[in-house]
């Protein structure tokens, strides 16, 4: 389990590199139970690869990740990544989108982009989207590690779609996890080995943005009741700083049966004024 000391320094390798990677931060089990569970579900689901140029004509990537499985719930509940991420955005942080990336051999290196370019905000600007890139399988110069390139997510611009540009192969054991700011320049490498490249995409952002992925309709209600609080919370069934969110004055975990949060702002605020009336 990561110390603060831990968190502290890959907070720092984020603010000044873009990205760094945990070690080791998944172990050996889980890492073949989740391949193993993404292999069933494509045989199970009958899922072939992708169908645009970005995602990867010889990649299968599966969306909406959290309703197959409950092997996957673990994913962006990691006790060695979420602490990471809480650090860089706050608590109230959201997923914001999970999925698998699996290169098969002969996929094409993936244009360099950034996640966020697509969000009208000036260049730099403060972290808004974290990614933390799951290595499932050896990360390899061979199989597509992810390219980089660092320090890129201080630049005033994004990159130019489909242009060449020099990068660091993140190569890493599997097991390992990528954590980055999403306005760092990256891309998927390309496959010329004969083997998969299995990993995921765990996104998480800021509790006021919109999630990439539509987690409140797109997780059924009653799989979305199994999950863990925390879970629950991180897929949006939570109220940021007590304002937004919230379903008329009610905390959305409500629906699941839960009792509620934080109380919104205005009543909190309230409360905090009688106090201190109470206390003169
Ligand atoms: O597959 C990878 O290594 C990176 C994928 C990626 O950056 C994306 O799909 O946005």
């Amino acid at each position: 389990m990561l110390t603060e000391d831990d968190i502290k320094a890959h907070l720092a390798r984020i603010r000044d590199d873009g990205y760094t990677v945990i070690e080791q931060a998944a172990s050996i089990d889980l890492v073949e139970g989740l391949k193993r569970t993404l292999e069933r579900i494509e045989r199970e689901h009958d899922l072939g690869y992708a169908k645009t140029s970005f995602e990867g004509f010889k990649t299968v990537r599966i969306n909406n990740l959290l309703t197959y499985d409950d092997l996957f719930w673990e994913v962006p509940l990691h006790e060695n990544v979420l602490p990471v991420v809480e650090g860089m955005l706050d608590r109230e942080c959201l997923l914001s989108s999970f999925c698998s990336l699996v290169l098969g051999p002969g996929q094409e290196a993936q244009p360099i982009h950034e996640d966020t370019q697509l969000i009208p905000l000036p260049r730099p600007h403060i972290p808004i989207t974290v990614n933390a890139i799951w290595a499932l399988s050896d990360f390899t110069e061979k199989n597509g590690a992810t390219r980089i390139v660092p320090g890129s997510h201080k630049y005033d611009s994004s990159p130019d779609y489909g242009r060449h540009y020099e990068t660091v192969t993140a190569t890493m054991p599997a097991g390992s996890v990528m954590l980055f700011d999403s306005a760092l320049w990256h891309g998927g490498g390309a496959n010329v080995s004969e083997a998969r490249r299995f990993a995921f995409s765990c996104a998480y952002c800021w509790g006021w943005m919109r999630q990439q992925e539509n987690l409140q309709l797109g997780i059924p209600r009653e799989t979305a009741a199994r999950f863990p609080r925390r879970l629950q919370e991180l897929c949006g069934y939570s109220v940021y700083k007590g304002q937004f969110g919230h379903i008329d004055n009610r905390d959305p975990i409500e629906l699941l049966g839960r009792e509620r949060g934080k109380r919104m702002v205005w009543e909190a605020t309230d409360a905090k004024k009688a106090r201190m009336a109470a206390e003169r």
